[in-house]
């Protein structure tokens, strides 16, 4: 039975009343809410779509370059193991003098930025605010001002949302357990109470004196030290102090948090309908500022990873990483402005959406909203002509930033051809808006052989039936990994236009240990079975014949990989099968 809320709201007051007038500290429960309340906490979050990362803090004093080598960045005490106290001296030349709040969070809005993210204290444990709980922090700095702070108010002032990165990780604490060697201004032993007792103080301080936060971002939470009930208590601290906070899932051990956090990735088919989450991601190779590093990503690539995230659901997270005098790179700053000019055209087919209705489309990707889809064109075709999944009525197509294109509308079989005039392209992405009558009825396009009889098969488009296997990535590559139940089985399905005989390949990663994996390949009727040797690594990916198999009639059939035998941890990581015609 459900009460109408302000009854159920009315008995918790009194029983939380009652509880506190005996003495009795209960402590709150966060981890349960309603579908209805969990919309409502992250709604703002996913209209937003597009935000901020900010990595600053005193490593930015070094750049990334120590004793001639330059692959440095916030991981440079753990890189170089220098002495903690030696590091520290990099704080007396942390004065960012430039370092003017307004400025940057203007940088973000006008990239179409909603809210901005950055680092209170990252794995080194400095803290970027005038904490009351260590001296390791901006106070220790020639640098007398408040950074946290006039981020602050510049946010309000602006509109964006304000959100701290915190790390549980602390290569700095006295009293973080997993203590390193190197720590050696560390002195008794490390006591995790009295570290979380620490922490809980500082998130205090942060949401009490910069708040109302949107986002707490947590990381560092791997090591063991860190245990899923510490989790779960901070997930609820937090919550209890800001009860409409979002945290992210690095509070935990992977059973708490508000949504998921895939970093330098963006993965191949989102992350399950009703998951929240969001891609963290550079701009070069580094989260820091590295003067070395001018491993530029292209505006075009930017543009695209965020249409990428949109049309699978999720938030795009983009870095910057700040120098000691408290400047964003240019090359950085050149990137914002251009990320600006195109969502000042096209922000309407990110801000808002939701998932594409389409599987996979060959020119690009797509988002929706009520009434409209929106086709995110990367290349767009020279003769003005785009194959559409759609079965729809469409009202009206509007090409954004082209108001005087026009459009021809035909059907292709069952899927829109729409033919184009006076578009005018966008190197970056070319955007169509589809107004369409009822919700999106897509049409499934199976994949063929191509002119020259081969077909592949790729991980991501595979329908994973089972438990355990599921898509992950490697070298920037989806696989199916994870493949532990030999009872789980994955297909594909393909159109056949002509019967004929098959070559059958895979591209595949067997580490030693379980070497003579046997499988059953299957295509309706038709069935081979293989026995799969070691690549020598799960990332050792390789491709090798597995026999041949007869398509006896035209139309669409299943493909499936049965397991016969796992005599190691998993059956193999499969990246692709190809069929390829025989004469
Ligand atoms: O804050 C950023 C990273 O510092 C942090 N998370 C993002 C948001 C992070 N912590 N750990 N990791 C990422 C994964 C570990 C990567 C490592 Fe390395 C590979 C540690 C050492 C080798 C990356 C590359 C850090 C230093 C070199």
């Amino acid at each position: 039975m459900q009460l109408p809320r302000w009854t159920r709201s009315f008995w918790l007051g009194a029983a939380t009343l009652a509880l506190s007038l005996a003495g009795v500290s209960k402590a709150a429960d966060f981890l349960h809410e309603s579908p209805a309340e969990r919309d409502a906490r992250m709604a703002w979050f996913r209209e937003a779509r597009f935000g901020m990362f900010i990595h600053w803090g005193v490593y930015a004093v070094p750049a990334g370059e120590w004793q001639g080598k330059t692959h440095y960045a916030e991981w440079f005490l753990e890189q170089t193991h220098m002495p903690v106290s030696q590091y520290e001296q990099f704080a007396r030349q942390f004065n960012p003098t430039r370092f003017n709040a307004r400025q940057w969070v203007r940088l973000a809005k006008e990239a179409g930025m909603r809210y901005l993210v950055i680092t209170s204290k990252h794995h080194d444990g400095f803290c970027l605010w005038p904490t009351a709980l260590t001296d390791w922090c901006i106070r220790s700095t020639p640098f007398k001002r408040d950074p946290l702070g006039e981020l602050a108010e510049a946010c309000r002032a602006e509109g964006v949302r304000l959100c701290f990165y915190y790390s549980i990780m602390d290569w700095h604490h006295p009293d973080y357990a997993k203590r390193r060697p190197w720590n050696d201004r560390a002195t008794g032993e490390p006591d995790m109470d009295r570290y979380v007792a620490y922490m809980k103080g500082q998130l205090k301080e942060l949401i009490t004196r910069y708040g109302p936060l949107g986002i707490l971002w947590f990381d560092g939470q791997w090591e063991d030290v860190w245990t899923a009930e510490r989790g779960r208590d901070l997930y609820n601290y937090v919550r209890s102090l800001q009860p409409d906070i979002i945290i992210n899932n690095r509070v935990g051990k992977g059973d708490v948090g508000d949504y998921g956090t895939p970093e330098q990735h963006i993965p191949a088919t989102g992350m399950g309908e009703g998951v929240d989450w969001e891609s963290c991601m550079t701009m070069n190779d580094h989260w820091g500022y590295n003067k070395h590093d001018q491993n530029w990503k292209s505006p075009a690539t930017l543009v695209r990873n965020l249409i990428d995230c949109a049309s699978k659901g999720g938030n795009y997270l983009l870095n910057v990483g700040p120098t000691a005098e408290g400047l964003f790179p240019e090359p950085a700053i050149e990137r914002l402005k251009a990320i600006g000019r195109w969502m000042r055209v096209n922000g309407e087919s990110i801000y808002g959406t939701q998932a594409s209705p389409f599987r996979k489309t060959p020119w690009g990707r797509a988002t929706r909203k009520p009434g409209v889809v929106y086709l995110h064109v990367f290349d767009w075709p020279k003769d003005g002509r785009l194959l559409v999944p759609l079965r729809n009525q469409v009202r009206r197509v509007r090409a954004l930033g082209s108001p005087d294109a026009r459009f021809d509308l035909h059907r292709q079989e069952e899927q829109l051809l729409l033919v184009a005039q006076g578009v005018k392209p966008d190197p970056l992405a070319t955007v169509l808006a589809l107004e369409i009558e009822g919700d999106p009825d897509p049409v499934v396009v199976y994949p063929e052989p191509d002119a020259r009889g081969r077909l592949t098969l790729p991980a991501e488009d595979a329908v994973i039936l089972g438990h355990t296997a599921r898509l992950e990535t490697k070298g920037g590559r989806p696989n199916i990994g994870f493949w532990t139940d030999a009872k789980d089985r994955v297909r594909f399905e393909a159109r056949f236009r002509q019967p004929g005989r098959f070559r059958v390949e895979v591209e595949y990663a067997l580490s030693p240990g379980s070497d003579g994996s046997r499988i059953r390949v299957s295509a309706g009727k038709a069935a081979l079975e293989a026995t799969l040797h070691s690549t020598g690594g799960w990332d050792q990916f390789r491709t090798i014949p597995l026999g041949e198999l007869d398509i006896r009639q035209p139309g669409v059939v299943a493909i499936e990989v049965t397991p016969l035998a796992k005599p190691g941890e998993a059956v193999m990581n499969l990246r692709r099968l190809v069929l390829t015609a025989l004469p």
